[in-house]
């Protein structure tokens, strides 16, 4: 099979992060399916399948820790199963990933929105609000309180090394919201005056733990510690039915480049350098997690994975 040069492309735009985000991922990752069947000349089911397959495990393999994106293919391969009990035409099952696609993608996108309705209420008139990272989910949040004519302030952290919370700025200085950028390890001093810190996920595990951004844990402990409230933002399609079975959720570690130039490494005497991208926050730190189904607490997470995704559902490798 030949793989498509745009599978290739947004396989490599997730890994060196030009789409990021654990929601934007997912989508990305679907679409890989929609353009693999737009370009197969597969004339039987079994050979669509296998290259379903091989284009599945190569957008998998991009980042480990979102478990939205096998998530999203789950999403595709659990209709195409359901389609293969009728005995579908290579033309039937295209037409099936297809609409798959389509269904998972406006989903996805109205969860964040919803996410935004239902979070947004738990925002007081004059809050102020710290998030970290850059979470579309979190951000849908702040933006519809916000839009709700609520007076707040964000405190928005730079997140090394990557900055991610320039974009974070950028989304919610062009709403004209009042926001201040503050190194990551300015949090403790500014906690004190927050109200509430939101935040996104990368996965949430059937113990309600959360994996997001590197510093989130410290913003939560911090957070704990202050008597701030500490709310996830997260689309049920964060959790991880991996976990349901055992798994842990892989912790991503990327270039070290990220964190320091070569040059500079040599200069201060090639330390070990470590540049794991997320963090795993205890459930016990988190006050509650909106989703689009509505507020639950993590200690729900378990009922939400058994609603979504069953008992058995765990094995990525099998999605197709
Ligand atoms: C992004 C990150 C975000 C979650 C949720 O990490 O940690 O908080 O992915 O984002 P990275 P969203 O920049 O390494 O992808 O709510 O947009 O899905």
């Amino acid at each position: 099979m030949l793989i498509p040069d745009e599978v290739k492309q947004i396989a490599n735009d997730i890994k060196e992060m030009r789409i990021r985000g654990a929601g934007e991922i997912a989508r990305a990752a679907v679409k890989t399916l929609r353009i693999t069947v737009q370009n197969s000349k597969a004339k039987t089911v079994e050979e669509l399948l296998e290259e379903l397959r091989t284009t599945a495990e190569i957008v998998i393999n991009t980042r480990p820790t979102a478990v939205s994106l096998p998530n999203g293919i789950r999403f595709v391969s659990k209709k195409v199963r359901k389609e293969l009990e009728r005995n579908p035409s290579v033309e039937e099952l295209k037409d099936t990933v297809d609409k798959a696609v389509k269904e998972f993608i406006v989903n996805s996108q109205r969860a964040v929105q919803r996410i935004g309705e239902i979070g947004s209420k738990r925002i007081r008139n004059g809050d102020v609000l710290l998030t970290h990272c850059n979470s579309a989910a979190a951000l849908s949040v702040i933006l519809n309180a916000a839009q709700q004519n609520k007076d707040i302030r964000v405190f928005a952290t730079e997140t090394r090394p990557k900055f991610q919370g320039h974009i974070t700025c950028k989304i919610l200085r062009d709403a004209g919201i009042d926001v201040t950028l503050i190194i990551d390890s300015a949090v403790r001093l500014y906690m004190n005056k927050i109200d509430t810190a939101i935040v996104g996920a990368d996965a949430i595990s059937s113990n309600g733990a959360l994996v997001n951004k590197i510093g989130t844990s410290t913003v939560a402990l911090v957070a704990k510690e202050a008597r701030t409230l500490f709310f996830v933002a997260a689309e049920t399609y964060k959790f991880s039915p991996e976990t349901l079975i055992g798994e842990l959720i892989e912790i991503e570690e990327r270039d070290i480049e990220e964190v320091i130039d070569r040059e500079e490494l040599e200069r201060i005497g090639n330390p070990k350098v470590l540049n794991p991208a997320f963090d795993i926050t205890p459930p016990h730190y988190i006050d509650l997690i909106i989703t689009e189904k509505g507020i639950i607490p993590p200690q729900a997470a378990f009922t939400i994975l058994q609603e979504e995704f069953g008992w058995l559902s765990g094995d990525k490798k099998s999605l197709f």
